[in-house]
């Protein structure tokens, strides 16, 4: 067994080819940045075996074409790094399955990860390539060095695509480093993309060529998957052209600490610890019930200066009677919106983008 998937052991691990691995909550919870070893993995083929000392990307835009080396992007343009959550469009599945089975691995809550990334900005590289103009007609398409076998199509690259409006707005980064050190394989060595505020699908890794173009990609990815189709359809009535595509994440907070079904004292103090994300939106509260929803609290967010793209952790101390109890969090962003009570509304037969209430039942004694 090779170090890499030694080092999984500790997650909960949903398949190993490929490689798809969370970590528990409580451990999730333990450390504001998330280190590398901790943090989720997920990859749809196998992890590609990348020369660095020949890797290179291609660019290409508005006809033109560009080949940069690993070396002249750390040369060529200013590191910039940030924090930012990445967090896959399946997380938190797990709840949407107790409501009707969908496709796709059963992530708990530990499909998200915080971390800081170093690179240079997507929309440095994109202003030397001559574009400067969010042109909302035009996206920036991504493909990855490894090739993915779908059903009947040849394997092809992985690829996806993100509106050049994003792309260029300053914090989607071509990242190297991850949390102070080199890319590791499984995280997309020795260059990936990093689109804060959305679904982790959007974070291309093993990066081979980025192209600005007037259409999204046509990869297999982009097409007809990380899609969010309506409530009625099942695999059966599919139809892509009702799907959306799924780029900023919801607003979401878990509770972390303690476990579902802990036993926890009565009649002491505890403490309940989480994490909530706003993502493309700014946290506002993030409230935790200890009844059920019929009454709320604001919890205490914690400032540990992650700056806007980060998650954030929270904690509220609760005395509890002795007996059942079902705790549940919500977080509020500042335009008010909330989070659905169920998984029921906003169940989907790909499990994508749950974020109802994270509901967590406890015995006092
Ligand atoms: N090339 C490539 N990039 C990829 C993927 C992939 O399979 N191939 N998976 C995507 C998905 S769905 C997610 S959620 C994130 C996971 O990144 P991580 O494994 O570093 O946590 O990578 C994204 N980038
Ligand atoms: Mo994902």
């Amino acid at each position: 067994m090779s170090t890499s998937s030694a080092r999984s052991n500790d997650r909960i691990v949903h398949s190993t080819r490929p490689l798809n691995a969370e970590p528990s909550l409580a451990q999730l919870r333990d450390a504001f940045v998330t280190p590398v070893g901790v943090h989720y993995l997920r990859s749809h083929g196998e992890i590609p075996d990348v020369d660095e000392a020949t890797y290179a990307l291609d660019i290409s835009c508005e006809g033109q074409r560009a080949r940069l080396s690993l070396a002249d992007l750390q040369s060529g343009f200013s590191a910039r790094t940030l924090m930012a959550a990445l967090q896959c469009a399946g997380n938190r599945r797990a709840d949407l399955q107790c409501v009707e089975p969908t496709s796709g691995d059963p992530w708990r809550g530990g499909a998200i990860g915080n971390a800081s990334w170093t690179g240079v900005p997507l929309a440095n590289v994109l202003r030397a390539s001559g574009v400067t103009d969010p042109r909302p007609d035009l996206h920036v398409a991504f493909e990855g060095l490894d090739l993915i076998g779908t059903g009947s199509e040849a394997p092809a690259p992985f690829g996806v695509s993100i509106p050049l409006a994003k792309a260029i707005d300053g914090d989607v980064l071509l990242a190297w480093a991850m949390n102070g050190a080199p890319l590791t394989r499984e995280h997309g060595a020795p260059l990936r993309v990093v689109v804060p505020g959305f679904a982790g699908v959007r974070s291309v890794k093993w990066l081979a060529a980025v192209a600005v173009q007037d259409r999204p990609s046509d990869a297999h990815h982009q097409r007809h998957d990380y899609l969010l189709y309506p409530r009625d359809m099942r695999p059966e009535t599919r139809d892509d052209r009702r799907g959306t595509v799924i780029n900023e994440m919801p607003l979401n907070a878990a509770i972390c600490h303690p476990d579902p079904g802990a036993r926890v004292p009565a009649g002491r103090t505890i403490r309940i610890r989480g994490y909530a994300v706003a993502n493309c939106a700014t946290l506002a509260r993030v409230d935790l019930s200890a009844d059920g929803g019929q009454s709320w609290t604001a919890t205490a967010i914690e400032d540990h200066g992650g700056g806007r793209w980060a998650w954030r952790f929270w904690h509220a101390d609760l005395v509890l009677a002795p007996g059942p109890h079902e705790l549940c969090v919500r977080a509020v962003d500042d335009c008010g919106h909330t989070q659905p009570a169920s998984p029921t509304e906003g169940w989907n037969f790909k499990g994508y983008l749950c974020n109802a209430w994270h509901r967590v039942p406890v015995t006092a004694a």
